[in-house]
């Protein structure tokens, strides 16, 4: 997968040269290049931005050196077009479902912005030509999108073919399509059995798989009604068993009319 980022700092990506993502680019898996913004704007001070038509506070910046960073990266009519992947708080939600499809493209295009953005004709004409996305990583303000495209490339990154070394890790992922019906992943556990008095829960030790893997169902609806209760309203009666739902009546949740809600107050643990 190719990766292009059009950004005034460039330096900020550069964790992208570590760890994982690191890995896939030392590896041929991915190409990612970088390109200042500011190699766009002519005049003397390399001005990117400008005030907003209409009044308000911050700068919006200017059509002209993001259309010729983009053109330069994605020339049009040169092949197939990138997906342009424009980070915004203003944008659709991010998740697992966005990253698989995202990891199926074979190039993409990133340009992140300060916060108050890029003027609207960028965007609005460089959808005549490609796919363009406007995403945001959460109900937060970030300064600029330079940490989204950090989030992004790495939750992509990580399901491209040969990245992970097990192939098996990214399945079980608590967002995967699929994976345990959206539930969280429960507590893990490892050497040594016993570490300042506390021990590993037994059912980890007994070798009994049926066991192992029910006590982990469990763990995963007790901690999702715990942190995400709006997961556990969105399964379905097909999603859980007869043992799901006792776990989830001692955890005060019930099926009325084909959805779970709570009754009560969450069971302490
Ligand atoms: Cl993608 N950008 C900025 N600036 N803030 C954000 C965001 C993106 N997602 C959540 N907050």
């Amino acid at each position: 997968m190719r990766i292009d980022v059009v950004t005034i700092f460039p330096e900020y990506l550069a964790p992208l040269d570590v760890s994982l993502v690191g890995k896939a680019r030392a590896k041929g898996l991915l190409d990612v290049r970088l390109h200042q913004l500011r190699d766009q704007a002519h005049d003397v001070h390399r001005t990117v931005d400008d005030t907003p038509y209409g009044g308000g506070p911050g700068m919006v910046m200017k059509p002209e050196p993001w259309a010729a960073a983009l053109d330069a990266v994605a020339p049009p009519d040169a092949g197939p077009p990138p997906r342009l992947i424009v980070p915004t708080p203003s944008g659709r939600p991010f998740t697992q479902q966005l990253a698989v499809e995202l990891a199926a493209e074979p190039w993409l295009v990133f340009a992140p912005a300060r916060y108050e953005g890029i003027d609207r004709r960028v965007i609005d004409e460089a959808g005549t030509r490609m796919r363009v996305d406007e995403v945001s990583i959460g109900d937060y303000v970030l300064a600029g999108g330079e940490v989204a495209v950090l989030v992004i490339v790495e939750a992509v990154a990580r399901l491209l073919p040969g990245v992970l070394g097990n192939a098996e890790s990214a399945r079980d992922d608590s967002f995967a399509p699929g994976a345990m019906a959206n539930l969280l992943e429960g507590p893990v556990y490892t050497k040594p059995a016993v570490w300042r008095d506390r021990e590993v829960p037994s059912v980890l030790l007994s070798g009994n798989h049926g066991a192992i893997a029910r006590w982990r169902r469990d763990q995963a609806l007790r901690r999702t009604a715990q942190n995400r209760p709006d997961l556990l309203e969105r399964l379905t009666p097909e999603d859980v068993d007869k043992h799901d739902r006792a776990t989830l009546a001692a955890l005060g949740w019930t099926e009325r009319d084909g959805r779970f809600s709570s009754d009560g107050p969450p069971v302490a643990h």
